[in-house]
């Protein structure tokens, strides 16, 4: 079993490195991205302003960051998410982190999971993403970093950028999938760039790891090959000595027709 882990952990990295899929370029950049995320309430994260809300209670814009999706069991533990008070577009919502700091940040995650079915069609679809290092939520000076569709499904969503400090992060909602009452979303997610040279630290541990690895396996191996091969030579010599006498055998059996 260590040996398929193994494998596995060997393929997972090369296509990680891109050797798996040459000729499509990788989906993800090898910068790596943090686990926390920034703009979670329970993390400090906050939103500073939005263009409407159906209500303030069950379609709050606060339910975009609160860790929760509803997941149709009972009882309910999710919240609905947040939903424009018309279908009328673009809708923004700016978010900030914790003491509202400038952090460099290279993914988001979107989930349009709601309590509405999804051939509703209220979900959001087509959205960008724009940042701000201004300390000021109502400059002008936003940068465009993303520019994504969302699948009309229930489940998170991720997409990566190039690396882009923020202070503010604007998500911007262009279309839902097609309902005329509002644009509802379960949950935006925010997270930091991991720092290039960590990443490469990490990777250049693990694969020193590996490489140790495969060393004791490759001598595992060997030792292996070399009783194989020792036990096959025995076999090949008693299948000879066999071969031997039974030409001498088959020679007695025929004599008795030739008489
Ligand atoms: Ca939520």
């Amino acid at each position: 079993m260590r040996w398929v882990a193994l494998s596995f952990l060997l393929g997972a990295l090369l296509i990680g490195f891109g050797y798996g899929q040459q000729k499509t370029p990788p989906s993800k950049p090898l910068v790596l991205s943090g686990t926390v995320n920034l703009v979670a309430a329970a993390n400090g994260g906050t939103i500073v302003k939005f263009t409407s809300q159906l209500d303030d209670e069950h379609w709050s814009a606060r339910n975009l960051i609160d860790g929760t999706v509803w997941d149709g069991r009972e009882p309910q533990t999710g919240t609905n998410g947040w939903a424009s008070k018309e279908a009328k577009f673009p809708q923004e919502i700016v978010f900030a982190f914790r003491n509202r700091e400038v952090k460099l940040i290279n993914k988001v995650v979107l989930d349009p999971t709601i309590p509405d079915p999804t051939y509703i069609g209220r979900a959001a679809r087509d959205f960008e993403v724009w940042v701000t290092t201004d300390p000021d939520p109502e400059t002008k000076n936003w940068k465009l970093v993303l520019i994504g569709t969302l699948r009309n499904e229930k489940r998170r969503q991720e997409f990566f950028f190039l690396p882009a400090e923020a202070r503010f992060v604007k998500l911007r909602l262009l279309s839902n999938h097609g309902s005329d009452r509002y644009v509802a979303l379960g949950e935006f997610e925010v997270y930091e760039a991991t720092h290039g040279i960590a990443v490469l630290d990490q990777l250049i541990a693990r694969l020193e790891q590996l490489l140790a690895d495969l060393r004791r396996y490759r001598d595992q191996l060997a030792e292996q090959g070399l009783q194989a091969v020792t036990t096959g030579s025995e076999a090949v010599e008693q299948e000879e000595q066999k071969d031997e006498q039974k030409p001498k055998e088959e020679q007695k059996s025929e004599e008795p027709k030739k008489q």
